[in-house]
């Protein structure tokens, strides 16, 4: 294979099967700075974007990494350009993407990334920092106060490392050069997006300066969003099969499913791109989307990712491989979610969870149960305890949302049902692990100790003996039975 690597100058040796940017990048300029350069977004809002340049050249995307110069170090020498891979039983397309056009890391060059957030061109800054990115206490939405890293943002304000950090110095030194605040498009999968980045980043400029705080309150929109594609992690495999069919090496692929979403609430007060054009939609309210999709795609990934890794399975494909698997994601939805939902006329329910069976089935798709289970403290609330607390208010059964959340509580003891210890990514996971050590072998306490992060649980949850008690009956069988068994014992 050719050592060459895909950049600029070699677009016009990609294959012509493959699809490449339909405008001239030179004529691009950066309409908007994001924070968080992973997979998700080179799949999603960076695709978009690309789908719209060749109408409005002035949207092109300056990209940031907060801490780690992976993507600058293999994107740079390709100028930005990489291969969105597009991945079924049907086959895979590819496409390179050209609407990234420098990356830094913050961590490396944060005045670099202060300038370009602040320059009048840059109008919106969109982030997928991922739920622990916001430094927020998950159970309430807001800031965690005594987070070390808010901590240092708020003592060196002018060098900042966090998200929050970094927007509010940024429409801070906006402000002060009378330059309009960007719109802040979070596109994480947080309960009430838009509400909690304003929420997160008003406190913090208040902490710093009341007036800074009042000026955000006042005149920063911040408009929420639903965003859905499942996008696993890059591997190896999928870097040389690329590489192979590009005829150059691109280090930096990325790999998806066919479906793509992106509902936007409609408040941009210095412009946005035409992303309808590419298939957005425009709403007044996110709400029942994001419900929909956080309660039925991310609950059930959460609830597979837990219980399938206990289970054996290594991917979402494997597990739904299992018929039983199936039946409990079936069941998850149909009878415990939906009728929490509140969905707008005209949505079809029955076909988009139709259709998730179906995504999640995809065997093109290698995503990792490991990969959906890092972060279960940030996730849990909105994937599912959220549902619970709304089925609880009307007397309802929990059976598989409790499920769910035992598969939890075992996976974060650290150990799997070997008894081989498990590798758990998570901000709490030595909080978590100490709590579980505390139980002392005890089922009982090991789910009352855990109950007590009320980060997680909230003050009500702990208190209501229709969850600890479903929750806990869960876990015992988990660990008499393991969760193959309890799984296929579902009704
Ligand atoms: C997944 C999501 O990793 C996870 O937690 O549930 O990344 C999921 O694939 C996306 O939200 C799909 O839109």
């Amino acid at each position: 294979m050719s050592k060459r690597r895909l950049n600029a100058a070699g677009l016009g040796e990609v294959p012509v099967e493959i699809l490449r940017p339909a405008y001239s990048r030179r004529g691009v300029s950066p309409g908007i700075v994001h924070l968080g350069v992973g997979a998700f977004h080179r799949a999603h809002q960076a695709v978009y974007t690309d789908d719209v340049l060749a109408r409005d050249p002035s949207w092109g995307i300056v990209a940031a990494s907060l801490r780690s110069p992976d993507t600058y170090d293999a994107l740079s020498p390709q100028d930005g350009l990489y291969t969105l891979s597009v991945r079924s039983q049907q086959g895979e397309a590819l496409r390179v993407i050209g609407s990234i056009l420098r990356v830094i890391v913050a961590r490396d060059n944060v005045d670099d990334l202060l300038d370009a957030m602040t320059t009048p061109a840059t109008r919106i800054v969109t982030l997928t920092v991922t739920e622990k990115g916001y430094c927020h206490d998950p159970a309430t939405g807001n800031l965690n106060e005594e987070h070390p890293d808010v901590l240092q943002d708020l003592a060196t304000p002018n060098r900042p490392h966090t998200a929050p950090g970094l927007i509010v110095e940024a429409l801070r030194r906006r402000h002060a050069k009378g330059v309009p605040p960007f719109t802040v498009l979070t596109c994480d999968n947080l309960p009430a997006n838009g509400r909690t980045v304003k929420r997160v980043i008003t406190r913090f400029a208040e902490l710093l300066d009341a007036q800074l705080g009042r000026f955000i309150a006042e005149e920063v929109s911040c408009p929420s969003t639903m965003v859905d594609r499942i996008v696993p992690a890059t591997s190896d495999e999928d870097r040389q099969r690329i590489s192979q069919r590009l005829g150059m090496a691109d280090a930096w692929p990325v790999v998806t499913e066919p479906f793509t979403q992106w509902v936007i609430e409609d408040r941009f007060p210095q412009g946005r791109p035409a992303w309808e054009d590419a298939g957005a939609e425009f709403v007044a309210d996110v709400e029942p989307y994001e419900h929909m999709k956080l309660r039925l795609l991310n609950g059930s990934h959460s609830t597979l990712a837990y219980l399938g890794y206990l289970a054996g399975y290594r991917t979402v494909a494997e597990a739904m491989a299992d018929p039983s698997f199936v039946r409990l994601v079936e069941g998850l939805m149909d009878e415990e979610v939906t009728p929490t939902l509140h969905m707008p006329p005209g949505a079809d329910l029955s076909s988009y969870k139709r259709a998730l069976i179906e995504r999640f089935k995809n065997p093109a798709l290698r995503h990792r149960t490991w990969q959906i289970a890092m972060d279960g403290s940030q996730k849990l609330p909105q994937r599912l305890l959220g549902t619970i607390r709304d089925r609880l208010r009307e007397d309802a059964p929990i059976k598989r949302l409790a499920l769910g959340v035992a598969g939890w509580m075992r996976y974060v003891t650290g150990f799997d049902e070997t008894g081989a210890p498990i590798d758990v990514r998570d901000p709490m996971a030595a909080r978590l692990r100490s709590l579980a050590n505390e139980a002392e072998g005890s089922i009982e306490h090991l789910s009352q100790k855990l109950f007590t992060v009320t980060e997680i649980f909230g003050r009500d949850l702990p208190h209501d003996a229709r969850f600890t008690d479903a929750v806990t009956e869960c876990l015992r069988r988990l660990y008499e039975n393991g969760a193959r068994r309890t799984v296929a014992e579902l009704p």
